[in-house]
């Protein structure tokens, strides 16, 4: 009789552990998302292009595509690998401005003259 008890309570035990297993597979299923964001750089030429899209050749970054005439960077990402603030944060840390961080003015005026978004607007 009370090793009958006991077994039941083991498999309710087990029953409640498989449960909350399957909970938590499920909600960071729900977390890996896949987004498809717009993100204004500002920059100039075909050397910015390839600049920030090398920098985004990054963990959890699928795509990365700059625009040289609209300023315009779609990229496609994992959210649960990368932020979207950290890719702002890589933008910058290359030296281009995003409408969210600037890039520090050292890393700015390293870059090849034709590149000087700030001072400069060609293409
Ligand atoms: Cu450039």
């Amino acid at each position: 009789m009370f090793k009958l008890l006991l077994l039941d309570l083991y498999l309710m035990k087990t029953k409640i552990i498989i449960l909350i297993i399957s909970c938590y597979s499920i909600s960071s299923f729900a977390q890996s998302k896949t987004i498809t964001a717009s993100i204004k750089v500002y920059g100039n030429c075909l050397m910015c292009k390839n600049r920030i899209e090398t920098a985004l050749d990054h963990k959890g970054i699928k795509k990365a595509v700059w625009d040289t005439r609209t300023k315009e960077l779609l990229v496609v990402y994992n959210s649960s690998k990368i932020s979207e603030l950290e890719i702002h944060e890589i933008i910058a840390s290359v030296g281009h401005d995003t409408d969210k961080v600037k890039a520090k003015d050292e890393v700015y005026s390293s870059l090849p003259f034709c590149c000087l978004y700030r001072d400069h607007d060609h293409e």
